[in-house]
């Protein structure tokens, strides 16, 4: 198990596509559980492969909290297979881009297809936080940000400050 270390924006490695995985191996397994140490280290709720450098479509989720029971989904090639015509706001995060949250839009009901740990073809339907967060790290697959569901100004000042903190530090 390794701690990964998680790009925060801009950076062009989080606008990539990621590519499909051909097949569940252990190597997959092994990013899957690394993801998963990491996002938890993170204290996340929710990981994607390109956060961590690695371009392929794999990501995490645990929406349990601390004092209860672990519930770890790992999902490679997730597909969306239904949307609801209902759609819902939520407060988003990014371990991406540290401190910054704003309410996004998006379905409030999902039914998802994956490959889990061990290869199998599985579907899951979720709402709430749980299809917000699957939706969310989906989109990270894409190069895709919650702040480019958003306003432009918001969009723009969230991304400004970032770019500034990163000047901050490499100066
Ligand atoms: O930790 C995270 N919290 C979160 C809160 C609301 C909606 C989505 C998320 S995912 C985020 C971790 C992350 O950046 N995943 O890509
Ligand atoms: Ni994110």
């Amino acid at each position: 198990m390794a701690i990964l270390d998680i790009i925060v924006a801009p950076d062009p490695r989080l606008k990539i596509t990621a590519k499909a995985v051909k097949a569940v191996d252990d190597d997959v397994r092994a990013l899957m559980d690394d993801m998963l140490e990491s996002m938890h280290v993170a204290n996340g709720i929710g990981l994607a492969a390109p956060q961590v450098g690695d371009s392929r479509r794999v990501i995490v989720v645990d929406i349990s909290r601390a004092e209860e029971e672990p519930d770890p989904i790992r999902m490679a090639n997730p597909e969306l297979l239904w949307v609801s015509d209902e759609e819902g706001n939520h407060e988003e995060g990014c371990l991406s881009l540290p401190e910054q949250y704003a309410e996004v839009e998006r379905p409030e009901s999902i039914r998802v297809r994956y490959l889990d740990r061990s290869g199998e073809e599985q579907e899951l339907d979720a709402t709430g936080m749980l299809a917000t967060c699957i939706q969310h790290e989906m989109d990270h697959l894409d190069g895709i940000l919650f702040v480019d569901h958003i306003s432009s100004l918001k969009r723009k000042m969230i991304l400004r400050k970032l770019s500034k903190a990163k000047k901050m530090a490499t100066a």
